[in-house]
């Protein structure tokens, strides 16, 4: 599969490289020379730089460009320093826009699978993600593409979602915990921590970068109410931006602020800004940061700008919550449900509180850079590829 080289010549300031097949690969030379994998420009053992852009010439130009048996290119630079890139190395760095896509995807695995009443939600067995990394990179991925993943058979214990941890890599730490506790208490200090109906929200928009990952280990369901309810917030802004383009401009530009103030872990005092559908620079939305819950009472907007926000936010509330969109079960116990908390909206619906503790779920967060992380690594291993 490593691509052979042909031909490489130099012009001006781009490095070409023919490929076997008949293509073509242009390479700035400013980005070879800043790119250079000798030991004196780059601390192998780190994968990291060590040459300082302070010696960088970015008006750069290649003095002799040399093929080494196909499968190697050498430069020599003016001030004689040399460099050798492998084609195997080229090839994956080449700049064109299909190359860049590929190599995008293959890092950011920005597939998506929409879905709304009609989702079929994939489960895996706790046991089997816990053993197998095959079967692990399959709950990864499926996690990443779809959003959620139901994991069955834990036992029903707390503890479960600290192994579940150690198998990705580490938790995420907030305010609430290592893990926290969902369950009905006195003088709740979270909304979640009481009998009643939480809407669709999102997890910890106070924070300015909240949980990319939610798991919720039910570890006892009452009998009666306690139904959990999920909807895929992006397939909902794509439904919004087409319906109302206006709303969908507000709510992803207006900035809210979030409050949250309380004692658990140990005590805190968090305020944070948050876009309710945060957008990447061609208007997809990337994120959702939406607990009405912790919305702040202290808005920083003008007045007159007040009662367009909450329509538009009101359209959107309404679209999460219509039935073609939202999906409906209940979780058993033993049951893990792992889903990307910048994506699914989540909510419960009441149940009839009483003296004891009927219903209770232990709760942990993971951020995405470690969830990616190690479903690269499994990757790497299932795939058996760098
Ligand atoms: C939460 C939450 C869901 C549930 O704790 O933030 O959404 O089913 N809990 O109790
Ligand atoms: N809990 C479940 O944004 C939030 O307050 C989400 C967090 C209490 C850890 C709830
Ligand atoms: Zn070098
Ligand atoms: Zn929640």
């Amino acid at each position: 599969m490593s691509p052979a080289i042909r031909k490489v010549k130099a012009l001006g300031h781009f490095v070409l490289v023919e490929w076997e097949d008949g293509r073509e690969s242009r390479y700035p030379c400013v980005w070879l020379r800043d790119n250079c994998r000798c030991p004196l420009c780059f601390l192998s053992s780190a994968g990291a730089r060590r040459m300082p852009l302070e010696e960088l010439d970015v008006s750069i130009a290649a003095k002799e460009v040399a093929l080494a048996d196909g499968k190697k290119i050498s430069i020599t630079w003016p001030d004689e320093h040399a460099s050798e890139y492998e084609a195997e190395w080229l090839k994956k760095r080449c700049f064109s826009e299909e190359a860049r896509a590929e190599m995008q995807a293959d890092l950011f695995l920005p597939e998506r699978q929409y879905w709304g009443s009609d989702l079929q939600l994939p489960k895996m067995p706790f046991e089997e993600i816990m053993h197998s990394d095959e079967s692990a990179y399959k709950w990864l991925c499926t996690l990443k593409k779809v959003g959620i993943v139901l994991l069955t058979g834990a036992a029903t214990r707390q503890g479960e979602l600290i192994k579940l941890g150690h198998r990705i890599g580490f938790l995420r730490l907030t305010f609430y915990g290592p893990t926290w506790q969902v369950q009905d208490k006195a003088d709740a200090n979270n909304v979640a921590y009481t009998t009643g109906k939480l809407s669709f929200h999102t997890d910890y928009p106070v924070l300015h970068h909240p949980p990319g990952v939610q798991f919720l280990h039910c570890i006892k369901q009452t009998a009666a109410g306690g139904e959990s309810e999920v909807v895929d917030g992006f397939h909902v802004c794509n439904k919004m931006k087409k319906q109302n383009p206006e709303a969908y401009q507000i709510l992803s530009s207006t900035a809210v602020d979030y409050t949250d103030v309380g004692v658990d872990y140990c005590d805190f005092a968090v305020h944070g800004k948050q876009r309710i559908i945060d957008i990447d620079s061609r208007g997809q939305a990337v994120r959702i940061n939406y607990n009405n819950a912790t919305r702040d009472s202290v808005f920083d907007i003008p007045a007159e700008k007040v009662r367009p926000f909450y329509a538009a936010l009101k359209e959107f509330n309404d679209l999460l919550n219509s039935a073609e969109h939202k999906f409906t079960y209940k979780l058993e116990p033993g049951d893990i449900v792992t889903f990307d908390n910048w994506r699914v909206l989540h909510g419960r619906r009441s149940y009839p509180s009483g003296s004891e503790v009927t219903r209770h779920l232990e709760g942990a967060y993971a951020d995405w850079d470690v969830v990616l992380s190690r479903l690269r690594l499994l990757r790497k291993g299932v795939l058996k590829r760098d």
